[in-house]
């Protein structure tokens, strides 16, 4: 525990900790509201945040609108230079960072790492990319014209992030909104506050180095909705991107519409894996297991249905029973642990209610679906990872619960009737097909396949790579972020057309004189 405290105290985190920033300058809030930050790892106390209110929030927009004129000034590739250093003083405290996130969220130190170094990697993309702002140009149809597109800042962006991912997340829609020329203010989850404030004392480091300032990077933390409801009708937000469940993100995406300001979502998933006759079982079951309890099954992209050919069910239902069987729950800090707690108790309850659910439906548990009690455990936060077999299509499987709990559907028709099970998700984040047959996967990933915004062959629906677009349609709700030319989400696209000749002709050939 010592040991933990250490490496957290050199992130800056102190008892008592203001929740909310304008870059380098800490505001200490003009109420009460306080934040308890409690480690699902052993129940404990981390920290205390001073969360924000409504003039906090107005002194955060301000500013944030003030730096806006000076950053979107500032060329592309030298808001690069700066994403650079973040970059690399993220990759001084990886091992610190990783470990807060870890004690704060529940992930295992191994996947703590896993998203600082996913952080690192998408500033390594933006630099690239703060170079390459591109728009294209089109031949005109007039003589002597030159028409082209091209790409400017929109202005302050809201980033609302979720627990699950504390780090990566906000480090995606932020690096790249950076480089694009924008200023953003972030609103984390209540859950994961302290990680966010780690952040932004390494961001504050940078930012000081380099001289910028206050208003490019702010956080506020609030307790609560307020702060996020907030944003959402804030008119000086021409850009929200909301991560979380798709509940909240519909009610988001209906203000930010009434103000016809631009959304970028990223909600949930009700993520499948199609087992084939022609599966290599010695990937797909590992491939299987980490993505139903990686994350403790907290990932949107958390591997929820398996949709198995009945030639091979048993077989793989026996071989994930054994193997589930063999997992090692506990501590997330304790490196031979394959899965640790889920993020509160919250989350434990929720858990138990889909067990009963799926018990009074029929669903059969195969094993786990209890929660864990007795040494090791006193949090409250640990749960089995649960199997379920599913003989009809009862309505839970329908719903995500953010917890690991992996249902096994058989299908007995041709790949396409494992597509429609896939595709009857209401969500549409990740999907899998795991065939050493051609036909089969190329029919997946072809227009009448998988519906989802990331479609995997011989890899699972989780732990996608910075490189590609992320993100998903339906209840999905659409949005792209990271790689790819998710940017452009961050920019504002303008059509110019230039007439450099001595004549006006009209487009579509129209003739008018005087
Ligand atoms: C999320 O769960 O919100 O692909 C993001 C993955 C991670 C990101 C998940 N790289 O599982």
């Amino acid at each position: 525990y010592e040991d933990n405290m250490e490496s957290i105290k050199k992130l800056h985190i102190k008892k008592a900790n203001s929740g909310i920033c304008t870059g380098t300058e800490w505001i200490s809030p003009a109420g009460s509201k306080v934040i308890e930050s409690i480690s699902p790892v052993d129940g404990r106390i981390i920290a205390k945040i001073q969360a924000g209110g409504a003039p906090e929030y107005k002194r955060i927009i301000t500013q944030a609108q003030k730096a806006f004129p000076l950053w979107r000034k500032i060329p592309a590739p030298e808001r690069g230079e700066i994403v650079r250093q973040i970059g690399e003083a993220l990759r001084k405290d990886k091992e610190n960072l990783g470990r807060m996130i870890c004690l704060e969220m529940g992930k295992s130190l191994q996947e703590g790492y896993g998203e600082v170094q996913e952080m690192i990697d998408v500033c390594d993309f933006a630099v690239g990319q703060s170079r390459m702002l591109y728009g294209a140009t089109m031949p005109s149809e007039r003589p002597s014209h030159r028409l082209y597109d091209q790409y400017h800042p929109l202005g302050v962006v809201g980033i609302i992030t979720a627990f699950n991912f504390p780090a990566a997340v906000w480090a995606w829609n932020a690096m790249l909104s950076t480089v694009c020329g924008n200023v953003l203010v972030w609103k984390p989850s209540s859950q994961v506050g302290l990680t966010a404030i780690a952040i932004q004392h390494i961001i504050a480091r940078v930012l000081k180095k380099n001289k910028l300032p206050e208003g490019i990077f702010s956080l506020i933390c609030g307790s609560g909705k307020d702060i996020g409801d907030l944003m959402l009708a804030d008119t000086r937000l021409p850009l929200i991107s909301f991560t979380g469940s798709v509940r909240t993100g519909r009610h988001a995406a209906q203000i930010i519409a009434g103000r016809l300001g631009k959304s970028l979502l990223e909600l949930g998933g009700n993520n499948s894996i199609i087992i084939s006759p022609e599966a290599d079982l010695a990937i797909a079951i590992p491939a299987v297991v980490f993505g139903a309890v990686g994350t403790a099954g907290q990932r949107c992209t958390t591997t929820r249905r398996l949709i198995i050919h009945e030639s091979i069910y048993d077989k793989v239902r026996d071989g994930l029973t054994k193997a589930y069987k063999s997992l090692r729950i506990g501590s997330p800090l304790n490196q031979d642990n394959h899965m640790g707690p889920l993020v509160n108790q919250d989350a434990v309850a929720n858990y138990l209610a889909a067990v009963e659910t799926i018990k009074d439906q029929g669903g059969e548990i195969l094993c786990g679906g209890h929660a864990l009690q007795g040494e090791g455990f006193e949090s409250g936060c640990y749960v089995a990872p649960t199997l379920v077999e599913v003989k009809s299509d009862i309505p839970i499987i329908k719903e995500e619960t953010f917890a690991p709990i992996l249902y096994l559907i058989r299908y007995s028709g041709d790949i396409n009737q494992a597509i429609e099970i896939n595709n009857s998700a209401h969500e549409g984040l990740s999907s899998a097909i795991f065939s050493n047959n051609l036909r089969e996967a190329e029919t997946f990933l072809s227009p009448w396949g998988s519906d989802c915004g990331i479609a995997n062959v011989n890899i699972g629906t989780s732990g996608a790579e910075i490189g590609g677009a992320f993100g998903g349609e339906k209840d999905t709700g659409g949005g792209r972020e990271s790689g790819s030319d998710a940017w452009k989400a961050y920019m504002r696209r303008q059509t110019v057309t230039i007439n450099y000749g001595h004549e006006l002709p009209l487009a579509q050939g129209i003739n008018f004189t005087i």
